[in-house]
C-alpha cells in the first residue's frame, strides 16, 4: 500500500513518515529480519515469577552496542546546579534499590493488526518481569540540583541509526514529575546477575509501568530539560496515530493485559495445542500501567467466569491467576481477558492505528482434547 501525503508544504518542513505505511500482504523479508534480532518471550515462561534474560524479549532498534565499562560514563547536565559524571564503580557505590518490573513492548500485537503496520512483528508476547537493581534516578536528580523551569528528562543511548530517513541516537524523554518517582531506577543489574549486552549494559533506565521505550538502554547522557523534547523517537515514533500525517498522541503507560501459559502440547509447526480429557489448571498473568490488576476472566467457548488472583508481586510486576477447567473431548476456543483499578479492560477485537501501539486485545487459544 502506497503513502498519499499532501504537498502543501516545502519537504524540509515535513515530518519523515515513521514508517513504509501498513500492508495487507504476506510478512516481508524486512519484517522476518527485525524478528530474528528481536524475540519475544516464549508463553510457557509465563509460568515464572521472574523471567530469566535468555527468555525476556528483546527490542533492539539498531546494533547492540560493545561497551567497555572502563571507559564509560554516564553524564547529568542541562538544568543542573551540577552537571556529574559518574562511571560505573561511582554508581554500584550509591544507595541502590531493586524493582521487579514488568516491561512490554509498545508494538506488542502489532502482526496481527489488519492492515498490519511493517515495522517488529510481534505476535502476543513481546514481554518479561524482571528483578531491576540500581540507583534511583531521583537519588542522581537531586544530588545534580533540578533548576526551576525545567520541564523534562531526555534519557540518550550509545546506539545510533537511521529510521523514518533520520540519523540519530536512540533517545526519549520523560516530563520531570515522573522522573523524580521513588520507582524509576537506572539499573546495573537484571534478577541479581550483570545487566546482560542486549538489555543495556552497562546501564539502562527502567521506568515501571510504561511501555519499553521509556527504559533507554545503554544509556550514556541524561539532560534535564526547558524545552519539549523532539527527537525522532518521541515526536514521530510512539505515537497512537490514525493515518500518517496525524500527529496524534504520545504513547506512554502500559495498557491492561493479561496472558495465558498455552495449555497441553502444541504441534510443532502450527502450536496449536493438544490435552488430556479431565481437570487441566490454567494459569497466566495479567499487568497493567495504569492501575493496579482488579480481575481477570477466563471463557472457554465464550463464557466468562473469574480467575483466582495471586498475591501481587508489587507495583509494576505481573500478577497471577489461575482457574481450574475440566476439558471435555472436542475442540475449545480459551481466553482470558484482565481489568484494573480505572475500570479499563482488553477489547475483544484489536484497537487499529496506524503504528501499531498499544495493542492488548484478548488472547485466543484453540485447544483439541482427545
Ligand atoms: N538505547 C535503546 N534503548 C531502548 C531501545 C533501543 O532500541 N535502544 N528499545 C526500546 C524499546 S522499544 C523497548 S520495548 C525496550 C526493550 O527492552 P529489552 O530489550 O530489555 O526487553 O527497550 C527500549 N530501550
Ligand atoms: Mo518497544
Amino acid at each position: 500500500m502506497t503513502q498519499t501525503r499532501e504537498h502543501s508544504q516545502p519537504p524540509a518542513a515535513e515530518a519523515p513518515p515513521v514508517s513504509a505505511g501498513p500492508s495487507e500482504g504476506p510478512l516481508t523479508p524486512e519484517e522476518l529480519q527485525l524478528s530474528a534480532r528481536n524475540h519475544s518471550m516464549p508463553l510457557e515462561a509465563l509460568s515464572r515469577d521472574l523471567t530469566p534474560p535468555g527468555l525476556h524479549y528483546v527490542l533492539t532498534h539498531f546494533d547492540i552496542p560493545d561497551i567497555q565499562a572502563t571507559s564509560w560514563h554516564l553524564r547529568i547536565r542541562g538544568a543542573v546546579e551540577r552537571a556529574l559524571e559518574l562511571n560505573l564503580a561511582a554508581l554500584r557505590r550509591a544507595p541502590a534499590i531493586t524493582v521487579p518490573v514488568t516491561l512490554e513492548c509498545a508494538g506488542n500485537g502489532r502482526s496481527l493488526l489488519e492492515p498490519r503496520p511493517l515495522s517488529q512483528p510481534w505476535v502476543l508476547e513481546a514481554v518479561g518481569t524482571a528483578q531491576w537493581t540500581g540507583v534511583p534516578l531521583a537519588y542522581l536528580l537531586d544530588k545534580a540540583g533540578i533548576l526551576p523551569g525545567a520541564l523534562e528528562v531526555v534519557f540518550t543511548g550509545a546506539d545510533a541509526g537511521v529510521q523514518g530517513g533520520v540519523p540519530h541516537r536512540f533517545a526519549r524523554s520523560l516530563p520531570v514529575r515522573e522522573a523524580l518517582r521513588p520507582d524509576v531506577v537506572l539499573a546495573y543489574a537484571m534478577n541479581g546477575a550483570e545487566l546482560p549486552p542486549q538489555h543495556g549494559y552497562p546501564l539502562r533506565l527502567v521506568v515501571p509501568g510504561w511501555y519499553g521505550m521509556a527504559s533507554v538502554k545503554w544509556l550514556e547522557s541524561i539532560e534535564v530539560a526547558r524545552e519539549p523534547f523532539t527527537g525522532f523517537q518521541q515526536q514521530s515514533a510512539y505515537r497512537y496515530q490514525a493515518t500518517a500525517d496525524d500527529a496524534g498522541r504520545p504513547v506512554s503507560r502500559i495498557r491492561v493485559r493479561s496472558l495465558m501459559v498455552p495449555p497441553g502440547i502444541p504441534d510443532f509447526f502450527t502450536r496449536r495445542r493438544f490435552v488430556r480429557p479431565g481437570p487441566v489448571m490454567l494459569q497466566g498473568r495479567a499487568w497493567s500501567g495504569e492501575g493496579a490488576v482488579a480481575g481477570v476472566e477466563v471463557a472457554v467457548d465464550g463464557t466468562w467466569l473469574p480467575a483466582r488472583l495471586d498475591k501481587p508481586a508489587g507495583g509494576y510486576a505481573w500478577r497471577g491467576w489461575s482457574m481450574t477447567w475440566e476439558a471435555a473431548p472436542g475442540e475449545h476456543v480459551l481466553a482470558c481477558r484482565a481489568t484494573d483499578t480505572t475500570g479499563a479492560t482488553q477489547p475483544l477485537e484489536q484497537n487499529w492505528n496506524y503504528q501499531g501501539m498499544g495493542n492488548n486485545v484478548v488472547q485466543r487459544v484453540t485447544v483439541t482434547v482427545e
